[in-house]
């Protein structure tokens, strides 16, 4: 491999262009050769400042062009099976955003292409993992440090959601993330999902039922549910509080200065997910750059992203019917142990 990752961002909306700007002003080792899309205008408007890219409205172009050695997929989930396979046919380092794709059997191709080719080139995008306070709390699990993990709650609240959001994208688009979060904070699979659909919010759009209670349980029987609140108006919040044998850990939430000033007391709550994953984003994509330089990956796997998939495909199943419906997962690839 070259000292320098020369990348093909796949998709310029609001997470590629975000990725962009990482890689072009933050990230070592790793420069942005091409930018695609489909509206080719936005692909321009995201090269702007960034010496070297070419704007292209076609993902196998940027493939094929002789000076790209990595691809970052940002695409909606529903076109990253096609590239994928693409990319995996090319041999060359990938950073998926989530969701890997958004069903289990097509997740499920694209683990199997990738253990066709022998090794693992496929990173997905669960950004989480790379966050501080995920770090510590993961540690304290792992090290038991304050006894067993019994049971974990997470609220996750976004502002609002962009037109297109349906009901089975709070599951598949924002639960994703905790799926992963429980995988990697217990390192068990998913069991089980159910979803509970309450009294609901009057701010969501046609279609949507806001918010829904998840309720989820891990090999060993730790249990977790999770808040998701899709049209939660004040702003963005990531929390969860793990209960131990001995102690309780609370992480996320806002942070920054408390401020008394002009007849208020308080901070600002934070506005969105590049607020409050930033850190974490860059911490992420350095390690998938550190890591794709030694034909390695850094972070969650196409496992991971199968993995989930499957959790997904059960949440959105529970949504429908109300039962708690098993997660149903085939043998991990020995690939991935
Ligand atoms: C969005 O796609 C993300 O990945 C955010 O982290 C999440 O909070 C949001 O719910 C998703 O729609």
């Amino acid at each position: 491999m070259s000292e320098t990752l020369r990348v093909a961002v796949i998709g310029a909306g609001r997470m590629g262009a975000d990725h962009i700007q990482r890689l072009s002003k933050r990230i070592h080792g790793a420069d942005v050769a091409a930018v695609v899309d489909v509206d080719l205008g936005r692909a321009q408007a995201a090269i702007e400042g960034v010496p070297g890219a070419v704007a292209l409205a076609d993902a196998e172009e940027a493939l094929n062009n002789g000076d790209v050695n990595a691809v970052l997929i940002a695409t909606p989930g529903f076109l990253h099976e096609d590239i994928l396979l693409k990319a995996l046919g090319k041999d060359i380092p990938i950073l998926c955003e989530k969701p890997l794709t958004p069903d289990a059997e097509s997740a499920w191709k694209i683990v199997e292409a990738e253990v066709a080719l022998g090794h693992k080139r496929i990173q997905v995008g669960f950004m989480r993992r790379f966050d501080a306070e995920y770090a510590t709390l993961g540690s304290i699990i792992r090290n038991q440090e304050l006894g067993e993990l019994l049971m974990l709650h997470h609220q996750h609240r976004n502002p609002g959601t962009p037109p297109g959001f349906t009901n089975e994208m709070l599951i598949n688009d924002s639960v994703v993330h905790e799926f992963d979060a429980i995988r990697f904070f217990t390192g068990e699979e998913i069991t089980s999902v159910q979803v509970r659909l309450g009294k609901a919010t009057r701010n969501a759009p046609t279609g949507q039922h806001d918010p829904q209670h998840v309720l989820i349980e891990t090999e060993s029987g730790v249990l977790a549910d999770v808040e998701i609140y899709v049209n939660a108006k004040f702003g963005y919040e990531v929390a969860t509080q793990a209960s131990f044998e001995d102690g309780i850990v609370s992480i996320g939430g806002d942070r920054g200065a408390y401020i008394r000033s002009n007849g208020h007391w308080g901070g600002n709550v934070t506005a969105g997910f590049e607020e409050r994953f930033g850190a974490a984003y860059d911490v992420e994509i350095q390690s998938w750059v550190d890591a794709a330089l030694k034909g390695e990956i850094g972070g969650p796997s196409a496992w991971d992203g199968y993995a989930t998939a499957a959790c997904c495909e059960a949440g959105v199943e529970a949504q429908k019917n109300g039962e708690k419906v098993a997660v149903k997962l085939n043998a991990k690839p020995g690939l991935y142990e």
